[in-house]
């Protein structure tokens, strides 16, 4: 179980329609896939989005990262020293989602040499999560039709609505439309990706008051410190912190602070050792979790919904895991599929992401 070689393969996929929100706007999967080969002939894999607006990397970053610093600390550790790894990576600040690759390909490459599923290894709590379906910016009725169709096709019935834009009406008529539209059965949540003031913010609330809501995740920004902790002690609904809260560091200066009630994991940038520290701490504060999207393909997807099943409280609200539905294709070989509302976990060794070697090879931008 010996690491001999990682590998960081940039990929680009189009998305068949762009997804846009208050911090940025996605028109193509720009991804890494990363691999990471152990002397036994096993090959873990993960996928790792480049979120510049969130997290500052990009793609030709993440492979520059893991081909330099990341693959020549790693190799010659066993994938049981992932400690060792995570500290050796830690010596290089920020770069979340490469070393969340790097740490989830090791997990899927240890399941597949125990022949057990990440999930398994992880907590084995459940197989399947219900989906949480994200929609973009875009005008009322298109957003409603969209949810409709999500509704209708894979029995989707929990929506996040992307807010933050100027005038909060523009937002605020959105979900009250989806909420009209699809009636009281569905579970609405909005997210305002740090696009709003605390002012802004509170009076958008104070308009959807009546639209029973979920959650507000990160309508304002976290270094707002004051304006944010006075908007959350308003709030009736759990506020999500999701890119303010990266480390379980962040995550206690958030909630302790007054300026968050519940946090979002996201395998993408915290991957399975690190999101595992996320969760206990979710679990000793007593707070409600999502698992967020990071704007992940299906292998990022496979990653997200192996760690939320794994346990009981990641697997209790619906995950954020169809965005990947956006895209024009993937890189595997037999592609997921949503029904009645739910995404199972792949059986089978590791994450059971199998890459299909054409795709890889027509999508690949490295050669
Ligand atoms: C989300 O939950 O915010 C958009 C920006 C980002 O960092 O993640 C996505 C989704
Ligand atoms: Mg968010």
């Amino acid at each position: 179980m010996k690491i001999t070689q990682v590998d960081a393969i940039p990929f680009a996929i189009p998305y068949r329609k762009p997804l846009r929100f208050a911090s940025g706007e996605v028109h193509a999967a720009e991804h890494v896939l990363v691999r990471v080969h152990t002397d036994d002939g096993v090959v873990g894999v993960a996928e790792a989005p480049p979120r510049p607006f969130t997290y500052g990397e990009t793609q030709a970053g993440i492979v520059a990262v893991i081909d330099s610093l990341f693959a020549p600390q790693v190799t010659g550790l066993s994938l049981l020293e992932r400690e060792v790894a995570h500290a050796r990576m830690a010596r290089t600040v920020g770069n979340p989602t490469a070393k969340s690759a790097v740490d989830m390909a090791m997990w899927d490459a240890l399941g597949r040499s125990l022949d057990v599923s990440v999930t398994e290894l992880l907590g084995g709590y459940t197989d399947r999560m219900r989906v949480s379906h994200m929609l973009g910016f875009d005008e009322p009725a298109a957003m409603v039709a969209e949810a409709e169709k999500m509704r209708d096709t894979c029995g989707i019935t929990t929506f996040k609505v992307k807010v933050g834009r100027r005038p909060v009406s523009l937002d605020t008529a959105v979900v009250r439309a989806l909420r009209e539209g699809l009636g009281d059965a569905v579970e609405l949540y909005v997210d305002g990706n740090r696009g709003w003031t605390a002012a802004e913010s509170a009076r958008a609330m104070k308009e959807m008051a009546d639209l029973d809501l979920l959650f507000a995740e990160e309508l304002c920004p976290a270094d707002d410190v004051l304006g944010r902790r006075w908007l959350v002690q308003q709030l009736d609904v759990p506020f999500i912190a999701d890119e303010s809260a990266v480390t379980p560091a962040d995550v206690t200066r958030e909630i302790l602070g007054g300026s968050a009630t519940a946090v979002s994991i996201k395998t993408a940038r915290t991957g399975f050792t690190r999101s595992q520290r996320t969760h206990h701490l979710a679990e000793g504060l007593g707070l409600e979790v999502v698992m967020g999207n990071q704007i992940d393909g299906q292998i990022g997807t496979l990653g997200t919904v192996a760690f939320g099943a794994a346990h009981a409280l990641t697997s209790h609200r619906a995950g954020e895991l169809s965005n990947f539905l956006d895209m024009s294709d993937d890189l595997l070989t037999e592609p997921l599929t949503i029904s009645d509302g739910e995404l199972a976990v792949r059986p089978g060794a590791g994450l059971g992401a199998e890459i299909d070697p054409d795709k890889l090879r027509h999508y690949r931008q490295d050669r």
